[in-house]
């Protein structure tokens, strides 16, 4: 694990006794604060570029790359689309993306298991964002920190693969309650997992006091509707202009409309 995000921090650390101790919340929370701030810029930067951003964070290998091939195959004929790719080493999920014809911009973290705000911003500049309808970011394969950092995006989308078990919202609360949609992925492996029970994967988030989606899919043998469709609302909501809302003393003000259901925890 890496050192900045926390997820290295001592049980000790978190009522933190010493100066010393005290010290380390500080510089913490200092990180995050910047980190925020750095999200808030990105923000703008994609607001003003009028695109969608998506995060996809999900255990290594549950597929993320694998369903980002398989959607640029169903919409990359229809929106413009890029992907930020998050990894530890290699440039392989990149190479992967643009043999499907699209732009992709590779941070390698080194040691950091998660991305952050300042990492997307570098990669969000090396990409032209008006040209763009949705931005994919592929986070580092982690089911912990990720959750912690804000990027600027619009939605956070959880995969979770059906050999991982179903029981993963329990195990990862804080994951799961920041995801916007979850996805329960490779499908298609179902009929040999007969442990796997998609039902029980809604109940938790139920029981999590998520009001987060779930569909199940297979990025290899489909179908992908429910979750293309879900991306084509999500980009009509980035779309939908800013329009006069009456203020509570009749003014008419400018604000923006608010966000449907499925994108709205993340709304600024
Ligand atoms: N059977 C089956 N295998 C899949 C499916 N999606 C992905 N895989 C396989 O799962 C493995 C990991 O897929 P990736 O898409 O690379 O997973 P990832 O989440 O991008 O992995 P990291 O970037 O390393 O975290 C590969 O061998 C894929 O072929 C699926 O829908 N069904
Ligand atoms: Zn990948
Ligand atoms: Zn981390
Ligand atoms: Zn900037």
């Amino acid at each position: 694990m890496c050192q900045t995000c926390g997820c290295a921090l001592p049980d000790h650390l978190q009522h933190a006794s010493t100066e010393h101790d005290v010290h380390t919340v500080e510089v913490l929370e200092g990180l995050k604060s910047h980190n925020d701030a750095a999200a808030r810029h990105n923000r703008e930067h994609f607001d003003r570029a009028g695109l969608l951003v998506v995060n996809l964070m999900s255990s290594p290998g549950a597929g993320k790359t694998r369903l980002l091939e398989a959607t640029i195959e169903a919409l990359g004929g229809r929106h413009r689309l890029a992907v930020i790719e998050g990894d530890l080493e290699t440039e392989n999920d990149a190479r992967r993306i643009r043999a499907k014809g699209v732009p992709a911009v590779q941070i390698t973290t080194g040691s950091a298991c998660h991305l952050d705000a300042t990492m997307v911003h570098r990669a969000a500049h090396a990409l032209s964002l008006d040209e763009l309808d949705i931005l994919f970011i592929e986070n580092v394969g982690n089911l912990v920190c990720p959750a912690s950092f804000d990027l600027g995006q619009h939605a956070n989308v959880t995969l979770l693969s059906t050999p991982e078990g179903d029981d993963k919202p329990l195990k990862y609360p804080v994951m799961f309650r920041s995801s916007d949609l979850v996805l329960v992925t490779k499908t298609d492996l179902l009929p040999v997992l007969d442990d796997f029970d998609v039902e029980a994967v809604k109940e938790h988030m139920h029981r999590l006091a998520s009001a987060a989606p779930v569909m199940a899919l297979s990025s290899k043998s489909g179908p992908l509707d429910a979750w293309l469709e879900w991306l084509e609302a999500g980009l009509a909501e980035r779309r939908r202009p800013f329009r006069p809302a009456p203020s509570p003393d009749g003014e008419r003000l400018l604000t923006r409309p608010g966000l449907p259901g499925h994108l709205a925890s993340t709304a600024p």
